[in-house]
């Protein structure tokens, strides 16, 4: 047997030769964007002439921008409705629910291979497809027709044992795991999960478990689609989209991870990183200014329904308030239905949009110094919109008892573990997805303002003389390149505003600095280890180009953030000897030549530190694609000129 991860990569494979490590292009059955980074994905895909999308499915949805607090975030969902009804996309409008959750309940289907501009889009791994983040210009190609090129993973077996404690929950196995494998131990691996302790997951706590797996840095997770996968398409009444996966076996796994349930305990995350994790009982009778619970990882209607429940005849502390935001219209829809809703408010919950919000800074930002407890899977630094706030991430059961006692406690406090009951039945109700035009040709695109044209793109130089910009640490998420939250995230369809933002947390300078420079050659970004780890954003590369970046020399890069280097043409290199990191300053003029041959015959790039008179030999391992992508400027060029 092989492992189901081999099985759909093999099924879909259409270049390349399926060896580890080695790259191949895949066949992508369905695509995924969200609004925050669908538009520069859309313009892309405009700028790339095709009629129709060609994937089986395509499926835009809104849940990023929707504070709407002026013209842009509804000029950003106006043009991303026209350009859906247009191309074959179904739109899923805004208010209708967080992407992962929306597409895990509507749309995905075991046994298929999806893309998505979000990291979290190995959500849709907990009903058995191969699901895997990428940046706009990827799934823009996807739509095309194009496959999506990655490195032959290793596949890691997961097995699972035993079954959950009370109070123990799906957070906690991907917060053990996150501990385990300390985050960015997952890069270039897919994890597989199998075992007998999987038949004792629902689907949407297998989906927390993938969605929160892109911490690990990991390529995408995947279960089997069992019998219990085949409840939960019946209950969306897709029961004829369900195929059987079987589980793997010891012997189908490269590495073997073994995670006993019945041994876990409710773990917890600490500022500012997920993998920072520790026993919750570390943390008793630690104050709690805020609970947060929802967002891609923990909002389906088992998660609130047992958040109702125990919320249910209790009051939120006075010192502790508590926002809740459902993860889907569909969930919201039977939370009311059902009387849940009201469980929540009675206790003092306040009741968010269906939508992003807090886990992306859009909204219900802490107090200044906040302990802030969110069930969400990213805790980096500023991302709640306060920096001086510190975010725990817990699973929804600690984070009630955190509202309910205000401090970090044993959720146990709360009584016997409630016995909840989701619905039988629920009603199926699609009208907040809009289905492609049946008269393409009659649609306009709608361009408001907020939409600037992309950026022209121009093929590599040959010589660079740049200047070091800034030199950062080890671990720098695309949050530190490129914040989102309420006031930044809405600028996302136009480049020359956002890119006023870049490393603003870091050095508001930069930005100026860069721009000064761009004339005189542009800069170059040093980094430590796992540069670019965290979301997809390709405005983390999309930005630092419009400033004049032409390099990035890490000692190395987190997946994504490092094929959107490549695709809009900045060279990514790693240090081939790391104590060079240490000997570059700030302000050093370093100087590449010779770059396009050297490209070309696939050998190592040196550079020149001319400030301090030394060389700096780099790696990279870019393959024959990559160079070419890199030489024509980038992937957008590269794409509209091979077709
Ligand atoms: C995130 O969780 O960081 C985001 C916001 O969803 C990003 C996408 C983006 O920056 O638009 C992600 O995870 O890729
Ligand atoms: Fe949205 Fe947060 Fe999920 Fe990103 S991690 S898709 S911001 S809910």
């Amino acid at each position: 047997m092989v492992s189901i991860a081999k099985k759909i990569l093999q099924d879909h494979l259409k270049e390349g030769k399926y060896e580890l490590g080695q790259e191949i292009g895949i066949r992508i059955d369905h695509t995924l964007t969200q609004d925050a980074t669908g538009t520069m994905c859309y313009l892309a895909f405009e700028a790339m002439g095709l009629d129709k999308v060609k994937t089986e499915l395509s499926v835009s949805i809104v849940d990023h921008n929707t504070l709407q607090t002026d013209f842009k975030n509804p000029d950003d969902h106006r043009y991303l409705q026209s350009v859906a009804a247009k191309y074959g996309v179904q739109f899923s409008r805004p208010g209708n629910g967080i992407c992962h959750q929306v597409f895990l309940e509507r749309f995905a289907r075991p046994g298929k291979t999806l893309i998505g501009s979000d990291s979290h889009t190995p959500t849709a791994g907990g009903m058995g497809a191969i699901a895997i983040g990428a940046g706009g210009l990827d799934v823009a190609v996807a739509m095309g027709g194009g496959p999506f090129y990655l490195k032959t993973p290793k596949i890691v077996g997961i097995k699972l044992t035993g079954s959950l404690p009370d109070y123990v929950a799906a957070k906690d196995v991907i917060l053990d795991l996150l501990r385990r494998m300390t985050f960015k131990v997952g890069v270039g691996k897919i994890l597989e999960y199998y075992g007998p302790g999987v038949k004792t997951l629902s689907v949407p706590e297998r989906a927390t478990i993938t969605n929160m797996g892109a911490e690990t840095g990991a390529t995408t997770s995947i279960f089997p689609s069992d019998e219990i996968t085949k409840d939960f398409l019946k209950w969306q009444k897709r029961e004829d989209q369900w195929v059987e996966l079987p589980e793997g076996t010891d012997s189908d796994y490269d590495e073997i991870i073994e995670i006993n349930l019945s041994e876990l305990e409710p773990l917890v995350a600490q500022p500012h990183s997920p993998g920072n994790v520790v026993p919750l009982s570390d943390l008793y009778g630690k104050k709690v200014d805020q609970v947060a619970i929802g967002s891609c990882t923990n909002s389906s209607l088992k998660d609130l329904i047992t958040v109702a429940a125990l919320l249910k005849g209790r009051k939120i502390h006075q010192d502790t308030v508590l926002g809740i935001s459902p993860g889907s219209r569909q969930v919201l829809m039977e939370l009311a239905k059902k009387g849940h809703l009201a469980d929540a408010i009675t206790a003092g919950a306040r009741i968010l949009e269906s939508a992003c919000g807090p886990c992306i800074g859009m909204g219900f930002a802490p107090k200044t110094d906040a302990v802030a407890v969110r069930t969400f899977n990213r805790n980096f630094f500023g991302r709640t919109g306060t920096k001086s706030a510190n975010a725990y991430l817990v699973s929804p059961e600690v984070a009630v008892a955190a509202a309910v006692f205000g401090e970090f406690t044993d959720p146990n406090k709360l009584g016997s573990y409630p016995k909840i009951e989701i619905p039988s039945e629920i009603e199926i109700d699609d009208s907040m997805v809009l289905p492609p035009s049946s008269k393409p040709d009659e649609v306009a695109i709608v361009r408001g303002p907020n939409i600037a044209p992309l950026p022209e793109f121009q093929p590599l130089s040959d010589e660079f003389q740049f200047k070091v910009l800034i030199k950062t640490e080890d671990d720098i998420t695309t949050d530190d390149i490129m914040p989102a939250g309420a006031k930044i995230l809405p600028l996302r369809s136009n480049l020359p505003e956002i890119s006023k933002y870049v490393f603003e947390q870091i050095d508001p300078t930069f930005p100026d600095r860069a721009l000064e420079n761009k004339e005189k050659g542009g800069g170059i970004l040093i980094g430590g280890d796992n540069y670019g780890q965290g979301s997809s954003r390709e405005h983390a590369a999309l930005a630092p180009m419009y400033l004049g970046i032409k390099t990035v020399l890490t000692k190395s890069f987190a997946r994504i953030h490092r094929d959107n280097l490549v695709n809009f043409g900045i060279l990514p290199l790693t240090f081939s000897d790391n104590a060079d990191y240490d000997k570059i300053n700030a302000g050093d003029i370093l100087e590449i030549k010779g770059v396009r041959k050297t490209l070309e015959d696939n050998t190592p790039i040196t550079i020149r530190n001319i400030t301090q008179n030394f060389d700096i030999k780099t790696s990279y391992d870019f393959s024959d694609r990559e160079r070419q992508i890199l030489l024509a400027g980038g992937k957008l060029t590269y794409t509209v000129a091979s077709s």
